[in-house]
């Protein structure tokens, strides 16, 4: 997987992808990170890459010219996604990480100030992502997220297992997770986590599981299908608890 990222702060992607995994998984030849500084293109003679919106309002936005020509220069040959991040974009999601796991090659744009030009929308991007509800002060933060969380869907990149079992791709958050010490200042391990028995351990984790996300994500219950026994022990549990639902 490559992914080609035009911004004015080429660093910021590259030195925040240069530890752990990301590190790993690039001297190994699974995925490439290039930053492309829009900056080296632009023609202005005092290399400015913004200017006034017309119709007049505040802020800056990011000029046409230099994001086209940065990309001009780095066009991949084959058919391929150009992200621009933006909080107007669709909201990112697992499954639009999935999705783009199975480019071969992306071209991330990163805007600052107000936003780019339109036009660079309407001529070259594809996909505008947003990460969330809230607003960054650069997409070179919100591009950081989707480059981890799609190149550890890239194979061997991490263990598959790990991949697989986790929030999101179940549909349910993830169960607590304990190690040693066995106590640890007078909080002990849960008892079942130590019986060896692992259908008791897989069942007391499925209900954590749901315990954890009625509480903190309700929402994903609704796309969730609850089998009988789940029914049972989330009754069983609001009884003993007196949560009425
Ligand atoms: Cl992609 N960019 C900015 N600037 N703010 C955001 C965002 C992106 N996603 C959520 N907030």
């Amino acid at each position: 997987m490559i992914f080609k990222v035009l911004t004015l702060f080429p660093e910021v992607i590259l030195s925040a992808t240069n530890y752990s995994i990301l590190k790993r998984a690039q001297q190994k030849g699974l995925i490439k990170i290039e930053a492309i500084n829009i900056r080296d293109f632009t023609i202005d003679k005092h290399k400015r890459t913004d200017d006034y919106p017309y119709g007049g309002g505040f802020g800056m936005v990011m000029t046409a010219q230099p994001i086209i020509d940065a990309y001009e220069s780095i066009k991949p040959a084959k058919p391929h996604r150009v992200i621009y991040l933006t909080p107007q974009g669709k909201t990112y999601t697992q499954r639009y990480a999935e999705q783009l796991s199975k480019e071969k090659e992306i071209v991330i744009i990163c805007g600052h100030y107000e936003g780019i030009d339109q036009r660079v929308i309407d001529m070259i991007v594809t996909d505008e992502i947003s990460i969330g509800d809230y607003v960054l002060t650069g997409g070179e933060y919100a591009a950081l997220v989707v480059i981890d969380s799609v190149s550890r869907l890239v194979k061997d990149v991490i263990e598959e297992k790990s991949a697989q079992e986790e929030s999101f791709s179940t549909g349910l958050l993830e169960y607590p997770q304990y190690t040693r010490p066995l106590e640890f200042r007078g909080r002990k391990v849960p008892e079942i986590l130590l019986c060896g028995d692992h259908k008791k351990i897989r069942k007391w984790r499925r209900y954590q599981s749901l315990l954890k996300t009625i509480k903190n994500r309700p929402d994903l219950l609704k796309d969730f299908e609850l089998t009988d026994e789940d029914r049972e022990f989330l009754i069983k549990y609001c009884e003993t608890q007196k949560i009425v639902l």
